[in-house]
């Protein structure tokens, strides 16, 4: 095995950027982390979050053994026998009382690719339910739905991040790198040190924003009519590409029509952007030869999201900025595996591969490879919020594998209610999260560093982690909780537990795909520090570069889509007079299940809090650490005043890391995008007080 004198090369269990770093075996036992310069990404630059990893494998905080929910309602430890006979029990039972869709699943942009395509492939062929979806729908979703409406392709970056420093301008919408991924802030500074420029699009002056050339602060859930104002502009000062809108995109009238009815001084008044800065940013993204935007949750996580990353992507082909080297959009997606995680088949409406469960011919594909009839497969299921929205009524049973909804769901309450009215609740996780505490069930699962599995980074690259520590006894990996439900039910065969296994059938299953994996194995991997998907050969080289000569729509051009500015689900009125943001600090992760055991990390990120402007402050009598009641129509929470003139005077921001008081899921509203059903976590009317 790994002796101290042997590192394994492997990359971070959180986030997107997935960077690369070497965990060392210690001998009495825990693990450290070392520099991983080679890999390209982050060349050994890790963020607090990664460098602390190993805190988490410790067992003083993690689960080490299953748990049972006795008659007296506690949870008491388990066999592994027991408690995958009692998973297998209750999910059965459901299905045979009320029908295979009583039986809900619910996965992880954590979980590796192995682990994703094994999930899905158990609800639809162990289990026979269309009810499973995951927490990817809350992440990039509606970027993923414009992607594939203008492209015909879902990739978050169509571009290695290497590219970004030799643009010339990038505009980087709702996105702050500076907490979120902060080795790649290398790229934007590279960029401005070559004399590109910087745009951030934030209601916050964050501290990525700080770095910016140019800062717009529109008013939370406005980004669409910003977009569009900028649009707007750039026909009106003939900045348009028309050879490239002529020879590679299709849709130009109409979208230019919706777009001039957008004129500067109407964004001004709905964005609160004054138009000069609006003339700016255009005169910063059109005169450089290339220019990118990337979006993030910012924009992203509205109930316009589909149209707002529309309505970016318009600006990018209408200036031909777009499938061209150091040109596009992108989409920095955020997950550890929230890129590959959405292309296997845990997501609602989808096959491996990124194939449609809709498709006749995809369906005919995949069963071939799974052994099954097509006929047997079911159809698309419920998106996150509306499967969560549905426990206890019609999904009586639910299988969680990789998320903390009683934290990180819309309207959490309500949620934790619905949670709570289950019939059977099996949740695999790494630590007892407070959604795992309510489980009948709890399967103690292993960490990163002690199983192998792949995952897709935010640029498409595929990566492999391997196992690098044995893991404690007690507890199993999610590849074995599978095999080990799938048999009980009566699934004996298909449900492998070698990773490499699982990746060779899910090469199989996405060959042909849009997402196509055939020509990737774990070795081509390790020897090329990841292999950009689509790669239909063991002889290709890999995609780092999308779009070049085409893009993967049926007659090969991009697609304008005509989008127009509408309000967010709520707007302030004079009882909620006040607009709610979400969104992340550096040092906490997600719900938090995780750093929220780390000490260092909870040393700099102790708990929630609410920012807001000095004068908003002063207005309400608000103090500086004092707790603030932020209230909405869902809820009520409480948490203590950070006072900064970084935010706007209308808007206050919350993390959403906490459970309890400070959970700022308590607040949000679940109104849903209609095309990527992703909640609007980014905006709701809110009034605050003093508490
Ligand atoms: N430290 C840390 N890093 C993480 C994560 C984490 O939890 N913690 N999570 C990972 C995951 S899964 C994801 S998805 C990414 C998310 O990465 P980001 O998208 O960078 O993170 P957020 O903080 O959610 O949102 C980004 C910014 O959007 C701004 N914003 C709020 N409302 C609006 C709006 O209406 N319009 C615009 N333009 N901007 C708005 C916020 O002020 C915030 O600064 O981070 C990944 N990295
Ligand atoms: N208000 C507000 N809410 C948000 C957001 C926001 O910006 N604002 N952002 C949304 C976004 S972008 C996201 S991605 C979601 C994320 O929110 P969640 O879905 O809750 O994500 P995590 O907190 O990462 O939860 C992952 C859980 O799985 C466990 N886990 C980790 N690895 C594994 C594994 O390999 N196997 C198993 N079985 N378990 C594992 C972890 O311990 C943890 O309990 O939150 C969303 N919620
Ligand atoms: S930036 Fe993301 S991948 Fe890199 S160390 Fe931090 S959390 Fe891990
Ligand atoms: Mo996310």
């Amino acid at each position: 095995m790994h002796t101290p004198e042997t590192a394994t090369a492997t990359h971070c269990p959180y986030c997107a950027l997935q960077c690369g770093m070497n965990l060392r075996a210690e001998p009495g036992g825990g693990a450290s982390v070392e520099e991983r310069a080679d890999f390209p990404v982050n060349l050994g630059a890790l963020c607090g979050k990664g460098r602390t990893a190993p805190a988490v494998l410790s067992s003083r905080v993690r689960l080490t053994q299953p748990l049972i929910r006795t008659h007296a309602g506690q949870l008491e430890p388990a066999t592994w026998e027991e408690a995958l006979d009692a998973v297998a029990e209750g999910l059965a039972r459901t299905g045979r009382t009320y029908g295979p869709d009583a039986v809900g699943v619910f996965g992880g942009g954590g979980l590796t690719n192995e682990k994703a395509y094994a999930l899905g492939k158990f609800a639809r062929v162990a289990l026979r339910t269309s009810q499973i979806d995951y927490n990817g729908r809350f992440c990039m979703s509606s970027a993923a739905a414009a992607h594939q409406r203008a492209f015909g392709l879902d990739r978050g970056l169509p571009f290695p991040l290497e590219d970004i420093p030799r643009t010339g301008c990038v505009i980087l919408v709702g996105s702050n790198p500076a907490e979120t991924m902060p080795p790649a802030l290398r790229f934007f500074r590279e960029l401005k040190e070559n004399g590109g420029t910087l745009i951030v699009v934030d209601p916050r002056r964050t501290r990525t924003a700080e770095q910016a050339d140019l800062h717009l602060a529109p008013r939370p859930g406005t980004d669409l009519a910003l977009a569009l104002g900028l649009l707007h502009l750039v026909v009106a000062e003939g900045r348009t590409d028309e050879e490239f809108i002529a020879a590679r995109t299709t849709g130009w009238e109409e979208a230019r029509a919706a777009a001039m009815a957008h004129w500067p001084e109407l964004v001004e008044r709905i964005t609160g952007v004054p138009v000069p800065r609006l003339r700016e940013a255009v005169r910063m993204f059109c005169e450089p030869e290339s220019a990118m935007v990337l979006t993030a949750r910012g924009p992203e996580q509205q109930s316009k999201g589909t149209d707002t990353v529309s309505a970016w992507i318009n600006l990018c082909l209408a200036t031909g900025r777009a499938g061209r080297p150091l040109s596009g959009y992108g989409c920095l997606t955020g997950q550890g595996n929230g890129q590959g995680g959405r292309e296997h088949g845990q997501k609602a409406d989808q096959l491996p591969g990124y194939r449609k469960l809709t498709d006749p011919a995809a369906r005919a594909h995949v069963a071939g490879v799974w052994g099954v009839d097509p006929a047997t497969l079911p159809g698309p299921g419920r998106s996150a919020y509306e499967l969560l929205d549905a426990l206890g009524s019609d999904v009586k049973a639910l299988l969680l594998m990789g998320s903390n909804p009683v934290v990180s769901a819309p309207r959490a309450a309500h949620i934790e209610d619905r949670i709570r009215s289950l019939d059977f609740l099996a949740v695999a996780d790494v630590v007892l999260s407070e959604t795992a505490a309510l489980a009948d069930v709890v399967l103690p699962v292993t960490q990163w560093a002690e199983e192998t599995g792949t995952t897709t980074n935010l640029e498409g690259r595929v990566l492999l982690r391997r196992r690098a520590l044995t893991p404690p006894p007690g507890v199993r990996t999610d590849l074995e909780v599978l095999h080990g439900l799938a048999d009980r039910l009566g699934v004996e065969k298909g449900f492998p537990t070698a990773p490499e296994e699982v990746f060779d059938e899910l090469r199989r299953a996405s060959a042909g795909g849009p997402a196509d994996y055939s020509g990737i194995s774990y070795a081509r991997i390790e020897a090329e520090q990841g292999v950009f998907w689509p790669c239909p050969e063991d002889s290709h080289a890999g995609t780092p570069r999308l779009f070049l000569d085409r893009f993967a729509t049926d007659d090969g051009r991009a697609r304008f889509v005509p989008v127009s500015h509408r309000d967010a689900a709520e707007i302030p009125d004079e009882r909620y007079p006040l607009l709610l943001t979400t969104g992340r600090v550096v040092a906490q992760y997600q719900s938090g299940a995780q750093t929220r055991r780390v000490d260092e990390l909870n040393a700099a990120a102790p708990g929630p809090f609410v920012e807001l402007h000095p004068r908003l402050a002063a207005r309400i009598g608000a103090v500086e650490g004092t707790p603030l009641a932020v209230v909405s129509r869902r809820g009520r929470a409480v948490a203590p005043a950070r006072i900064t003139d970084t935010i706007r005077a209308d808007t206050v921001f919350m993390p959403f890391h906490w459970p309890g008081e400070g959970r700022a899921n308590t607040l949000t509203n679940p109104a849903l995008d209609p095309v990527s059903r992703m909640p609007e976590f980014k905006v709701c009317a809110v009034r605050v007080e003093p508490a």
